[in-house]
């Protein structure tokens, strides 16, 4: 079973239940890759009546026809959406003014009061690693948050004067305290929301090769050059020995795992998108 919910999230938690009156509006991070699996569902709760934007980000690592179906299902559900990638810039220019758009009844009735609303505040919330604090040194042109792929970098909540009239509030990383479907974890811990030492590797890379088999089984292929005659760890036995993969004689599933593993993260194999 992968659990994954230590106490620095549970604190995170709070802190954005608190700062959340300070705020316009929320930007909710949600993982292109897994636009169901990744989006927490404690946060509707959390953020009651708050205006929001999803954005689907690291678009670019995921499947083009799964980015428009996923765009299309989450407006048919009256939600405010965009395709984003903090790493190309797609549509990063456009958050902004998606914000105001969807504030704009709110600054007129303020402004109506005699409350001049020039700056919005936005807080940007998501699941360890979907890429808020990148998201963040895009928007803001320099590097004002440290960002890696490793889940759980950013520890406290921090404010980024992004113009004059635009400030962003980054947040830590939270998950949920009980993954009640076990995919929903294992497809968090391949795109790496969940740290490494939580799950087991081998099992986690014969999840993602049974499924590259049933959706990509031509990335597969051209990938690995496997045959789709072999189930489960067959799969991952036959990679390790095209590559080569040996420990004292002995077949080396762990590095096949970890190198299957490198290899989706890191989009050798091609642009995935895993909830269907
Ligand atoms: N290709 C691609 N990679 C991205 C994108 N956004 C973030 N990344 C990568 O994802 C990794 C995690 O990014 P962070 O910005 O640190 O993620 P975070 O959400 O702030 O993570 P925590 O602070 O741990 O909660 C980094 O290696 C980024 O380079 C994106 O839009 N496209
Ligand atoms: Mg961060």
């Amino acid at each position: 079973m992968i659990q994954w919910y230590p106490g620095h999230m549970a604190k995170a938690k709070r802190e954005i239940e608190k700062n959340l009156k300070l705020v316009d509006i929320v930007l909710e991070l949600v993982d292109a890759r897994i636009p169901l699996s990744s989006r927490n569902p404690d946060l509707k709760k959390l953020l009651k009546n708050k205006p929001s934007l999803i954005l689907l980000t690291k678009s670019t690592l995921a499947d083009p026809q799964d980015n428009q179906k996923w765009l299309n299902e989450l407006k048919s559900q009256n939600e405010n959406v965009l395709l984003v990638d903090a790493i190309t810039n797609y549509n990063v220019n456009n958050i902004e003014k998606e914000a105001r758009r969807i504030l704009a009844d709110k600054i007129k009735a303020d402004e109506a009061k005699g409350i001049k609303r020039n700056t919005i505040r936005m807080m940007i919330v998501g699941i360890p690693n979907v890429g808020k604090s990148t998201l963040i040194n895009s928007l803001v042109k320099r590097k004002a948050q440290e960002a890696y792929n490793m889940p759980g970098v950013t520890k406290a909540v921090k404010w980024i004067r992004i113009n004059e009239n635009l400030d962003l509030l980054d947040t830590p990383g939270i998950l949920w305290p009980k993954f009640e479907d076990q995919d929903v974890a294992k497809k968090l811990a391949i795109t790496r929301a969940i740290k490494d030492e939580i799950y087991d590797e081998q099992e986690l890379s014969v999840y993602l090769l049974e499924f590259l088999k049933e959706y990509y089984p031509e990335l597969l292929i051209e990938r690995y050059d496997v045959s789709l005659e072999l189930c489960n760890y067959e799969i991952l036995k036959e990679i390790a020995l095209k590559r080569g993969f040996f420990k004292a004689d002995e077949i080396d599933y762990d590095k096949a795992a970890v190198a299957v593993l490198a290899d989706f993260r890191n989009m050798r194999i091609g642009r995935i998108t895993l909830d269907k």
